[in-house]
């Protein structure tokens, strides 16, 4: 079975721990927003916009003859699905999500249900998609599809447009004649999709959004289906709110879709960029809360991914390097409270302590209930041991740790520590 195998792939049922495993292992993905709103860069005829990107097309209420016209400017000459890849991979992440077509309409892969698709509309004339789900599979990325399955600004049929389509709509129609379609040909033609990325509907029937969900079932089973579908159907796992992250754990699965700066699309003159530092521990306290972090790059006209992102996600890759076990396949803290020093991720036989707030030497866990075998840092590879000692209350039946820390924190971002135990750890 390889990549592009999806035919085959589809005749076998898959349960849904199956379809989820390479999404609960990964923790951290990249979302990349990319359209034609990356020409305007937030600014049409003049005036800035201080929304969201992606959105300038109905916050300046562009009429579809005026913005169809962006395609025609559209030559991102300088893309190279290579560097996005190898944007992604050396920030740690494990997965591509990209818009394949956002509230705009417009299709960034050759469709043969609407002409206003990258290939036939500009003057680059290639497949984005295409090109990036290549280099994906070469470089054993997850590539998932966003599909804006309800909004569509450029269909008379599509929701929201409410400037140059004021009258009643056929929706049904819309789903009919370009969603499905487009669904289809984005699991047809690009190997093994990862995921569809459904969006906030504005309204869906639970029939309509029952209906995408088994096109999709049935094209590629392996195939994810995000949270937001809409209609009440269930999906493969749950999505916070955008820039959302839960006050605590969460059961279930779930992920935080989340912007590096205040937008999405690429702005211009948007440059309120989070630190890498707020970042990993963001990283950190969302896979110890249980979840996964897809976090946004928007490229420019040009094709390329802003160079201060690259700088961004190079930085929280750094960190990965040393503690990105503390990451990957992990799940959330056995612990309901978050600590003031920080969070914990685990797997069988392991606590990772992630320290944000440096206690100093002493250092106290409450409510073990395994014996501790050993206590290291993860940055460490000889993995010196950390003196510990434990204490048992037999009141509770549980252990009370002390560790001895350096005075210092070893590392000013997320410094890791490494408790290894008996069996589970609560
Ligand atoms: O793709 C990104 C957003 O464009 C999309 N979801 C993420 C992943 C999204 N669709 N809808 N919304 C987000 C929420 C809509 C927010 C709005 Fe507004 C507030 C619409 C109108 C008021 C922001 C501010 C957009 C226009 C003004």
């Amino acid at each position: 079975l390889n990549a592009f195998t999806p035919m085959i792939f589809a005749q076998k049922n898959i349960a849904q721990d199956e379809r989820m495993e390479w999404w609960r292992d990964a923790r951290f993905g990249m979302f990349i927003h990319w359209g034609l709103y990356a020409i305007p860069a937030g600014e049409w005829e003049g005036k800035e916009y201080p929304q969201i990107g992606e959105w300038i097309m109905k916050n300046a209420r562009i009429p579809v003859a005026e913005y169809e016209k962006l395609a025609q400017q559209f030559n991102p000459v300088k893309f190279n699905a290579h560097d996005f890849v190898m944007t992604a991979k050396n920030a740690g992440m494990k997965y591509i999500t990209i818009t394949s077509k956002h509230h705009d309409g417009f299709a960034m892969f050759k469709s043969e249900a609407s002409k206003y698709n990258i290939v036939d509309a500009t003057p680059y004339g290639k497949d984005v998609i295409k090109a990036l789900a290549d280099e994906c599979h070469k470089q054993e990325l997850k590539l998932c599809f966003y599909y804006s399955q309800s909004r569509d600004w450029h269909e008379p049929n599509g929701l929201d447009n409410d400037w140059d389509f004021p009258k009643e709509r056929d929706f049904q129609k819309y789903l009919d004649e370009k969603v499905k379609p487009q669904l289809t040909e984005l699991l047809t033609n690009y190997g093994l999709v990862g995921m569809i990325w459904f969006d906030t509907p504005m309204t869906i029937s639970e029939e309509q959004a029952q209906s995408l969900k088994n096109l999709v079932r049935s094209l590629q089973p392996a195939c994810i289906i995000s949270g937001r579908l809409g209609g009440g159907v269930e999906t493969d796992y749950k999505s916070t709110g955008d820039n959302v992250i839960p006050a605590e754990t969460v059961s279930g699965d779930w992920e935080v879709p989340a912007t590096l700066n205040n937008t999405w699309g690429f702005k211009k003159n948007d440059h309120n960029w989070k630190s890498p530092e707020a970042l990993t521990r963001l990283l950190f306290d969302i896979a110890a809360k249980g979840g996964n972090y897809l976090l946004n790059v928007g490229p420019t006209a040009e094709g390329v991914i802003p160079q201060a992102s690259v700088d961004i996600l190079a930085k929280v890759g750094k960190w990965m390097k040393t503690n990105s076990e503390c990451i990957y396949g992990t799940k959330a803290s056995p612990y309901k409270m978050e600590f003031k020093w920080g969070n914990i991720t685990q797997k069988p036989g392991k606590l990772y302590l992630g320290i944000f707030n440096w206690p100093g030497s002493d250092f106290y866990l409450e409510g073990l209930k395994n014996k501790v075998k050993k206590v290291y840092l993860l940055s460490d590879k000889q993995q010196k041991v950390l003196p510990f000692k434990e204490y048992y209350n037999s009141d509770t039946d549980h252990h009370r740790l002390k560790i001895d820390l350096p005075e210092e924190a070893p590392d000013k971002v997320v410094s890791v520590v490494v408790i290894e135990i008996e069996g589970s750890a609560s």
